[in-house]
C-alpha cells in the first residue's frame, strides 16, 4: 500500500488524471461513469467520481483525458518473444499437408528456431525482439512474460533471458522472465531425454536462477515435448528453489499435465485444448489460471476448441496471451487475440478483457502487476480512442491506443 498524504497536504509527486471512464472488470454493456484517478509515485493513491478528489490530490500536474475509456495496462502473460529467425517455410509445408508434429519429428519445428537462436548474437536477438515488443506496447501492453526455450544449452538460454531483462530496461514495460529449458530435446541429446532433464534441473536452472534471470519455470508437457515424469522433475527442481511454476499442457493431446501442475501449485496451465474435467477441477482447487492462446489454435488450424464451458463451470479464471513465437503463433497483436478468443472460442468481450488484464496478472502471480485499477495498485493503464469497450475485441488491426501509463509515468503515446 502506498503512503497516503494527510488530508489537505499536497502529496509529493502526485499526478491527477481527470475525466476518464474506467472499464470495470466483467463489463458487459452500458455507459462507464466519469472518474478521476490520482497517482502518487508508482501507484494509484485515489480513485473516485470526477471532480471529487480531496484537495490534497488537486496536484500541480493534471491531465484531462476528456472522457476517454481506460483499461488496466494490458498484460501479455505468455510469450516466446525472444527468438532467432522465422519459420515461414514450415507454414508453407503445413499448408501443403504436413502436420506440426511431422515437421517437429523431422528436425524442423522448435529445433530449427534453436539453431537460429544459437547462431544469433545477443544484440541481434535484442533488436529483433524489440520490434515485437514495440508492436505490443503500441496496443497498450504494459507488462509481458518472456520465456527462454530456444537455446536448450546453458549459454543460449542465458543469452535469451539476458535479452528479456534488457528489453525491460530499454522500454517502460514490466518484464517477467520464465525459464523454459524443457521446451524441446536438443539434437545433441537425441534419445537421451532423461539426461537432458538432468542438465535442465541440475545445471541450467541453478545457474540461471543464481544469476537472477529466472522469475518462473515452465515445461512443455506433450508427446513431442516431455513426459509427465520428466515434467514433474522440472517442477520439483523449480519448487525446491522456491520458484513459481507453470506448464504448457494438453495442447495437442490429453496427458494430465494440468493436474500435475496443480499438484505443484502452479500459477497457470497454458494452451489446454484437450483439458478434461479432472484437470479443470484440479486447476480450480489449486487456484490456477487457464491461459488460452487463440493465436496458436488459429495458426495450427486446430479444430479442438479449449473447453471454455468446463472452465466456466469450475470457475477457473481464463487469461489470454499471444504465445508470440516463430512456429505456432507469429503474433504481435494482443488485441487480435481478443478478437480470436471471442470468434473462435466464443468467449464474451468481458471475459476476453479480463483475460488480458486481471487474470493475466494472476497468471504472473501478481508480482509487479495487478491488472486492476484500485487504490494501492500499480498505476498501469491504457487510454483508448474508442466509444465502446467492445471495440477492443472488435477491430482487426488499427490499434486505438492513445497512450499508456506504467508505474505512474507515460509509457507510450500514439503519434497518429
Ligand atoms: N507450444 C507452442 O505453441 C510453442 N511452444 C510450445 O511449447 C511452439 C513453439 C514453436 O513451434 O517454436
Ligand atoms: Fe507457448
Amino acid at each position: 500500500m502506498p503512503h497516503l498524504p494527510e488530508p489537505g497536504a499536497r502529496p509529493h509527486g502526485c499526478v491527477l488524471w481527470k475525466n476518464l471512464r474506467i472499464v470495470p472488470p466483467g463489463w458487459r454493456s452500458g455507459l462507464v461513469p466519469l472518474c478521476d484517478l490520482a497517482v502518487e509515485g508508482l501507484r494509484i493513491a485515489w480513485l473516485g467520481a470526477a471532480g471529487q478528489a480531496p484537495a490534497g490530490f488537486q496536484a500541480a500536474l493534471q491531465h484531462d483525458l476528456g472522457g476517454a475509456l481506460v483499461t488496466p495496462g494490458l498484460i501479455d502473460c505468455h510469450t516466446h518473444l525472444v527468438h532467432g529467425g522465422q519459420r515461414a517455410n514450415e507454414f508453407a509445408l503445413r499448408l501443403a499437408g504436413a502436420s506440426y508434429e511431422d515437421i517437429a519429428r523431422q528436425g524442423g519445428g522448435i529445433v530449427s528456431s534453436v539453431r537460429a537462436t544459437r547462431a544469433a548474437d545477443e544484440d541481434t536477438l535484442f533488436q529483433q525482439a524489440l520490434k515485437r515488443l514495440d508492436a505490443l506496447r503500441a496496443e497498450g501492453v504494459t507488462a509481458i512474460e518472456i520465456k527462454s526455450g530456444y537455446g536448450l544449452d546453458l549459454d543460449t538460454e542465458r543469452k535469451m533471458l539476458r535479452v528479456a531483462r534488457r528489453l525491460g530496461e530499454a522500454r517502460p514495460v514490466t518484464v517477467r522472465t520464465t525459464f523454459l529449458g524443457a521446451h524441446a530435446l536438443p539434437p545433441e541429446y537425441a534419445g537421451r531425454a532423461d539426461d537432458y532433464i538432468d542438465l535442465v534441473c541440475n545445471v541450467m536452472l541453478p545457474a540461471l536462477d543464481d544469476e537472477g534471470l529466472v522469475d518462473a519455470v515452465d515445461v512443455f508437457c506433450e508427446g513431442i515435448g516431455f513426459s509427465l515424469a520428466q515434467s514433474e522433475r522440472v517442477l520439483q527442481a523449480a519448487t525446491r528453489r522456491g520458484l513459481a511454476v507453470k506448464m504448457h499442457a494438453e495442447q495437442l493431446s490429453l496427458m494430465g499435465g494440468a493436474a500435475l501442475a496443480a499438484r505443484y501449485g502452479a500459477l497457470s496451465a497454458d494452451h489446454l485444448e484437450w483439458l478434461d474435467d479432472a484437470g479443470a477441477q484440479a486447476m480450480r482447487q489449486a487456484g490456477m489460471v487457464a491461459v488460452l492462446l487463440p493465436g496458436a489454435y488459429y495458426f495450427l488450424r486446430d479444430t479442438h476448441v479449449p473447453p471454455i464451458e468446463l472452465l466456466r463451470r469450475h470457475g477457473v479464471p481464463i487469461a489470454l496471451a499471444t504465445d508470440c513465437n516463430p512456429g505456432t503463433s507469429p503474433a504481435t497483436s494482443l488485441l487480435l487475440m481478443l478478437n480470436m478468443a471471442c470468434t473462435l472460442f466464443r468467449m464474451t468481450v468481458a471475459e476476453a478483457l479480463d483475460g488480458v488484464t486481471c487474470h493475466a496478472a494472476d497468471a504472473l502471480g501478481c508480482v509487479g502487476v495487478s491488472g486492476r485499477l484500485a487504490v494501492g495498485h500499480p498505476a498501469d493503464f491504457a487510454v483508448w480512442d474508442i466509444d465502446s469497450p467492445a471495440e477492443l475485441a472488435y477491430w482487426m488491426g488499427l490499434p486505438r491506443c492513445r497512450m499508456s501509463v506504467r508505474q505512474g509515468s507515460i509509457a507510450f503515446q500514439s503519434t497518429r
